[in-house]
């Protein structure tokens, strides 16, 4: 228990949390029932290549998500390359600049050209007005992330996208199980992603899914995700090996069936972490919206360091000092990343303000299994902690002020 600044991590007290507690920590369904199926897949004989678990897999995702068409990948990314691969973009794809950089790695990857987009302030996904003021006519598509599980705009996006003719693809990496004003995510743009990595809602160790009411499409990526392959020696595209293993579907299937579980315990970690940080002036939970509700996988708070005195550099120091693994995602934001930054010259500070000031301020806390009431109440304990004595933390930590740092271009606090 907390009594005196000095009891914190940073000024040499003992750390709070032994074993650390970790953003991403997997949730974990039914062991017993994994090595069930995995001894099944064992005595068949049947490791790969669209066995009989992975076909299940994409029937259960195909019903979450409410389309009629599901592909299950090697992993988000290469799900998210399928589909673009698939629906035939070209030239130009607009991407949010905000984002985890694999949205924007998947078009430049397929050879085309990103074209990073800022975002909207509050939600941290795609502004649709900004991405109708960024199409020009080599514009082919568009690519929206539903950040943290939380719907983009996808009625105006999809309204952007018909007014010029362009082609529209969700990354739905974080958002399985999500809502969109009333019917599942996976069913708009021409096709949606999922990611099943380990640190996902539902997670297959690593896997991805296309999910699309689309048949063509969903066609030309089961025949890409097996090298083109179309029937017995016929290979009728250019493909790549982006199948899902029948292991990864056991895993997959184990964990959707603890799906509705794992839903409640982030909806209630939520609620919990609501509680215990609303006495704390200058750090703000993102909210759900009500009209969309997420999977609330993420738990994303955002730092106002006037009001709390700490930029969240710092506080993220304090916090994994204590063993508390916060994540600063997605710092510093696509557009400040090495490959767009100097092939784009993107980093033009007047470019990306909104992309910029919530790269600076969010903060993703542990949640999911990593952590219980009683955790919740101590990481909200060191916060206040931290935060009533927020002068001498600041001084203790000498970590260079966000503006000086901004000016020098360095990335400022712990890695993350
Ligand atoms: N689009 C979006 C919007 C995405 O967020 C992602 C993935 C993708 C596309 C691509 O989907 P995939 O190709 O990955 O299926 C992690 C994940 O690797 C990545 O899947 C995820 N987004 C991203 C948001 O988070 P890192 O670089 O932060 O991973 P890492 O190794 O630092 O681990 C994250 C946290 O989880 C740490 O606190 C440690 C903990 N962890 C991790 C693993 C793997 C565990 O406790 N156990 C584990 O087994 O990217």
């Amino acid at each position: 228990m907390l009594g005196d600044v000095r009891d914190l991590a940073i000024f040499n007290g003992v750390p709070e949390f032994d074993p650390p507690r970790y953003v991403g920590l997997p949730n974990v369904g039914d062991r017993g029932a994994l090595f069930t199926l995995l001894d099944g897949v064992l005595d068949r004989r049947w490791l790969s290549n669209g066995g009989p678990l992975v076909q299940e897999f994409e029937r259960k995702v195909a019903s979450v998500a409410g389309v009629r068409y599901c592909v299950a990948t090697a992993s988000g990314t290469v799900a998210l390359e399928l589909a673009i691969r698939a629906a035939d973009l070209s030239g130009e794809v607009i991407v949010p600049a905000f984002t985890f950089a694999a949205t924007v790695h998947a078009v430049r990857w397929m050879g085309l050209t990103p074209v990073l987009c800022d975002v909207d302030p509050e939600t941290g996904n795609l502004d649709p007005a900004q991405v109708a003021a960024r199409v020009t006519a080599r514009t082919s598509g568009i690519v929206a992330a539903h950040l943290w599980g939380r719907p983009c705009a996808v009625t105006e996006l999809t309204d952007v996208a018909d007014r010029h003719g362009l082609t529209l693809i969700f990354d739905a990496a974080q958002a399985f199980g999500a809502r969109y004003r009333g019917r599942p995510v996976g069913g708009s743009g021409v096709a949606e992603v999922f990611s099943f990595h380990a640190t996902k809602l539902v997670n297959a160790f690593e896997g991805g899914a296309v999910a699309t009411d689309d048949r063509g499409v969903a066609a030309r990526v089961r025949a890409m995700h097996n090298f083109g392959i179309v029937g017995d020696d016929e290979v009728a595209l250019t493909g790549t090996n982006g199948k899902m293993s029948e292991a990864a579907a056991a895993m997959g299937l184990v964990s959707l069936a603890a799906m509705p579980s794992f839903v409640e315990r982030e909806r209630h970690n939520h609620l919990r972490y609501r509680q215990v940080l609303a006495g704390l002036p200058g750090l703000t939970l993102l909210p759900p919206d009500p009209d969309s509700p997420p999977s609330y996988h993420y738990v994303v708070v955002r730092v106002d360091r006037d009001r709390l005195g700490l930029h969240r550099d710092e506080l993220m120091a304090v916090l994994r000092a204590e063993g508390v693994m916060a994540r600063r995602y997605f710092y510093p934001g696509c557009h400040r990343m090495a490959p767009y930054s100097t092939d784009t010259g993107a980093a033009d500070d007047a470019a990306f303000p909104h992309t910029d000031a919530l790269a600076d301020s969010l903060l993703t806390l542990p949640s999911g299994m990593a952590v219980d009431d009683r955790d919740i109440g101590r990481i909200a304990e060191l916060v206040g902690v931290a935060a009533a004595h927020a002068p001498a933390v600041a001084a203790r930590l000498g970590l260079p002020g966000q503006d000086e740092a901004a000016e020098r271009g360095q990335v400022i606090g712990r890695g993350t």
